[in-house]
């Protein structure tokens, strides 16, 4: 134990010993959320050090209080690698996280009322694209388009135009947190230029795929503004970036502060340059080819033992599985039935969901995770087979109880980043 640890477990062993809870949970575990990863040790290092002391709020060169040599050098270096690994001319690398991050675009943008064109939540689409429980949802007009999961998860662009000429949005958005497919960028900017509309992209979920080159990057097809969480396939701290073309910098960089932020989180952004110099090394694109790759093989061994997937498969790192038309349990017996057996998963609305969020027909899973511990091909088979077992007799405890054995042993050949 380092010294820190060691001060940690002397004054409050309470949480020291939570702490240590979660290590052996994350070592002797799968874990199959796709937002979720496991960051690196030297992104650790910058998230557990003293710049987490430092206010500073403003941007590099000018801030609103002193003391700023070292904190202005990170921002600047995580701001010219955010432009360099994206290909993009600006980057605002302050957001606290996702769900600011996309506030701090809309405030930019629009007023109250303006109308913005997102994708359905139960299609894919986020919480933060204006789902109606959401602030941002009462705050501007969200219209929302669906996907066709029977044809693949195809976006129907006739009919995006369509409602693109009736409802002329100030912004057409495309994104998501559930969507195992990827886009045509170039339709959706053919959509918005029609009606004089910005274009932006919310690529939290692969924005280590889009960085390692593995998936398409909206500013090829000349989007405006491009959003990614850093903690997901990124590997990095938790946070948020906003990539844009130049002309939009002031209105991005004051919405984000004083808009919307105070003191950015400069341990974070120190943990997010460090991601980005990873990013940009060739093992990280190896490492984003082996993600997709691994989920292809996941899905074709779920399909071909019973399961169905939403869109019939995946084209990055996640699949959807349709548990009640597979297996005839929810995703909520899913999930439980798999914590159990030591994979760890989140129940998931499926598109048009006749069930409700707590307890929908699905379950999402995702390789981002495992696949930064090293699991391969192989693995992905076994883990399949597994999870259709728990899922075809979810109150087997006993099976289960031997299935968890099973994912333990695997799981203890594949050591976790950042844990000793
Ligand atoms: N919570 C993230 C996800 O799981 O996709 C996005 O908000």
């Amino acid at each position: 134990m380092d010294a820190h640890r060691q001060a940690l477990a002397t004054y409050d062993p309470d949480i020291e010993a939570a702490i240590a809870g979660e290590e052996r949970r994350q070592v002797d575990g799968v874990e199959m959320i796709p937002s979720e990863n496991y960051t690196y040790p030297e992104v650790l290092a910058a998230l557990g050090s003293v710049l987490t002391n430092k206010y500073a709020e403003g941007y590099p060169g000018r801030r609103y209080y002193g003391g700023q040599e070292f904190t202005d050098a990170i921002e600047r270096t995580a701001r010219t690698r955010a432009r360099k690994l994206f290909r993009c001319e600006h980057a605002n690398v302050q957001p606290l996280s996702g769900s600011p991050m996309n506030q701090a675009v809309y405030f930019a943008f629009l007023k109250p009322g303006d109308t913005v064109l997102a994708m359905d939540l139960s299609h894919g689409g986020h919480l933060t694209h204006g789902a109606p429980v959401s602030h941002m949802g009462k705050v501007f007009n969200f219209i929302r388009y669906k996907t066709h999961p029977e044809q693949g998860g195809a976006i129907d662009f006739d009919d995006l135009m369509r409602m693109a000429k009736e409802s002329r949005p100030k912004l057409v958005l495309c994104g998501y947190s559930s969507y195992p497919r990827d886009y045509d960028y170039a339709a959706f900017k053919r959509v918005a230029d029609e009606v004089g509309a910005l274009t932006m992209a919310d690529i939290s979920h692969i924005g280590g795929l889009v960085a390692a080159g593995t998936m398409r990057n909206p500013f090829d097809a000349g989007f405006d503004v491009v959003t990614t969480t850093t903690h997901k396939t990124l590997r990095g701290p938790r946070g948020g970036l906003i990539l844009c073309k130049k002309e939009h910098a002031p209105a991005i960089d004051s919405a984000v502060f004083p808009g919307l932020q105070g003191g950015p989180h400069m341990n974070n952004i120190a943990g997010a340059a460090v991601t980005f110099k990873k990013a940009a090394e060739s093992e990280f694109r190896a490492y984003a080819e082996q993600t997709m790759k691994n989920a292809k093989v996941l899905a074709e061994a779920l399909m071909a033992d019973g399961a169905s997937l939403v869109t019939g498969g995946t084209d990055n790192h996640m699949m959807v599985v349709d548990t009640v038309k597979s297996f005839g349990v929810d995703g909520r017996v899913a999930q439980e039935a798999l914590d159990k057996i030591g994979i760890t998963t989140n129940k998931q609305v499926i598109p048009d969901d006749p069930l409700p969020p707590v307890r929908p027909s699905g379950l999402r899973l995702g390789t981002p995770a495992c696949t930064t511990r090293g699991m391969g091909e192989d693995d992905m088979r076994k883990i399949a087979a597994w999870m259709v077992s728990a899922l075809r007799a979810p109150e087997d405890e006993a099976a289960l109880a031997r299935l968890k054995k099973e994912t333990e042993a695997l799981c203890h050949r594949y050591p976790v980043p950042g844990i000793d």
